[in-house]
């Protein structure tokens, strides 16, 4: 199938790139390179040195034989939306060209609106020139877990049958998220659903949980490695958790420490998405995918991490600073996954290998960690309307707020600081 991947320089869109390949997809990408800029904005960088696009590129070529198109640019010009698609007339989309991180969100009104309005805009966009241009294709959505929150109740994948006053309806389960960040995903699964309905579109919305590890089977060198974030903005928690142990700083479960939330590897959700790209839904079915392998307390995966990194001669503590998020830290908490099984997907990946695994990859990046270690220590509070000025205080100089729009052009050559 030819796949176009929005956002395919990140931390998911690359090993999605590389896994499509090597099952004798085609792949095109559309990336702006705004993450790189925003982990910069925060004073920190990804663990591993992420080369520069056109030697990615070059490294496809030479290690796999392949070839990625690629488009540098911003799903918030729509002109240049309609020319990918015109280009490319893909079989499906996967698009996960959205402002991803919660905290970076909730810094202050400015990260807020420009997660919204960028999140938001870059769906339509593609909505409309996929109506336009390439009505038969699959659109694959990166959502995520948060959007359901944390209910009382059995969260189901997306629809549930009620019974209200006597009648009853299958409905939308209902949403209660936990960052303007994930508030943005709410809002783009009702945009993805209305299109869907409206103009006979076929979608998949992907509920993804918190994703961990660093590798899959086709990073085989280290000019293919996926970017790596830690800082307590763009790292997730057991990714940071590995770190903070390596450079012997307390793992930090936030609070109580008894959220829970639903996990899965990098390689497992790079199944997973294959899946849903490789079993299109039927025009004008909108289908949920909630997408993780088993709940964990962010306790227990401190405590997992704990334990391997004994293994490794580490000796770290576990330290619960205030929750810095306004969130339940004691919780009900049972998604069902089963969708995904149904297409035949099957978990591959062990949480104590992938520890293990990670600790192995992350020592050898020690000195970039060890460069960044004020930023792993969590600022941003969801309590507080404006967390800007701390952030720059400890970026060390001056934070502009959101980075600005991406100018279309060619792509950078510079390897990423
Ligand atoms: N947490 C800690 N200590 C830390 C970091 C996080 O206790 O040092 C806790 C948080 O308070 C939260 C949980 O771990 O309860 C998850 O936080 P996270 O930063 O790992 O993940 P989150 O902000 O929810 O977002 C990440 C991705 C996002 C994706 C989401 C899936 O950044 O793109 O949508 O995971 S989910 O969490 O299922 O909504």
């Amino acid at each position: 199938m030819k796949v176009l991947i929005t956002g395919i320089d990140g931390y998911s869109g690359w090993p999605l790139a590389l896994h499509l390949l090597a099952r004798g997809h085609e792949v095109a990408g559309i990336d702006s390179f705004v993450t790189r800029r925003r982990v910069r904005e925060v004073g920190s960088w990804s663990a591993t040195p992420i080369p520069a696009w056109p030697k990615r590129q070059e490294a496809v070529r030479r290690l796999l034989g392949r070839e990625i198109r690629f488009y540098r640019g911003d799903l918030a010009r729509y002109p240049f939306v309609e020319e990918v698609l015109r280009t490319e007339r893909p079989d499906a989309v996967v698009h996960l060209a959205e402002q991803r991180s919660a905290p970076y969100s909730m810094i202050d009104v400015h990260h807020a609106v420009a997660t919204q309005a960028e999140n938001l805009t870059g769906t339509l966009h593609l909505l409309y020139a996929m109506r336009e241009l390439c009505p038969e294709a699959h659109l694959v959505k990166m959502g995520t877990m948060g959007e359901y929150g944390t209910p009382n109740v059995d969260i189901p994948e997306g629809f549930f049958e009620i019974e209200y006053r006597g009648r009853s309806d299958r409905l939308p389960f209902p949403r209660q998220a936990g960052s303007w960040y994930h508030w943005s995903k709410v809002f783009d699964s009702g945009d993805v659903m209305f299109a869907t309905r409206i103009w006979g579109l076929r979608s998949t919305d992907v509920m993804q949980g918190v994703i961990y590890g660093i590798r899959t089977p086709e990073i085989t060198d280290d000019a293919l490695l996926t970017r790596f974030d830690f800082d307590e903005i763009w790292g997730t928690a057991l990714n940071r958790f590995v770190v903070e142990a390596i450079l012997g700083m307390p793992i930090t479960p936030y609070g109580k420490g008894l959220q829970q939330r639903g996990f899965i590897a990098l390689e497992d959700s790079m199944q997973s998405l294959r899946l849903a790209i490789e079993h299109p839904p039927a025009a004008g079915e909108y289908r949920v995918f909630n997408q993780f392998d088993a709940a964990y307390s962010i306790n227990e995966l401190a405590e997992r991490t704990r334990a391997i990194a004994e293994e490794f001669g580490l000796h770290p503590t576990i330290e619960h600073p205030p929750d810095p998020r306004v969130e339940a830290e004691e919780h009900y908490y049972r998604p069902v996954h089963d969708h995904l099984t149904a297409l035949g997907y099957r978990a591959t990946r062990e949480l104590n290998e992938v520890l293990r695994e990670l600790f192995r990859d992350l020592r050898r990046f020690r000195r970039r960690l060890e460069a960044k270690r004020h930023v792993l220590l969590p600022v941003v509070q969801w309590r507080n309307a404006d967390n800007a000025a701390t952030l720059t205080a400890r970026a060390g100089g001056p934070s502009a707020g959101p980075a600005p729009p991406p100018v279309a052009g060619t792509p950078p050559t510079r390897t990423e600081a």
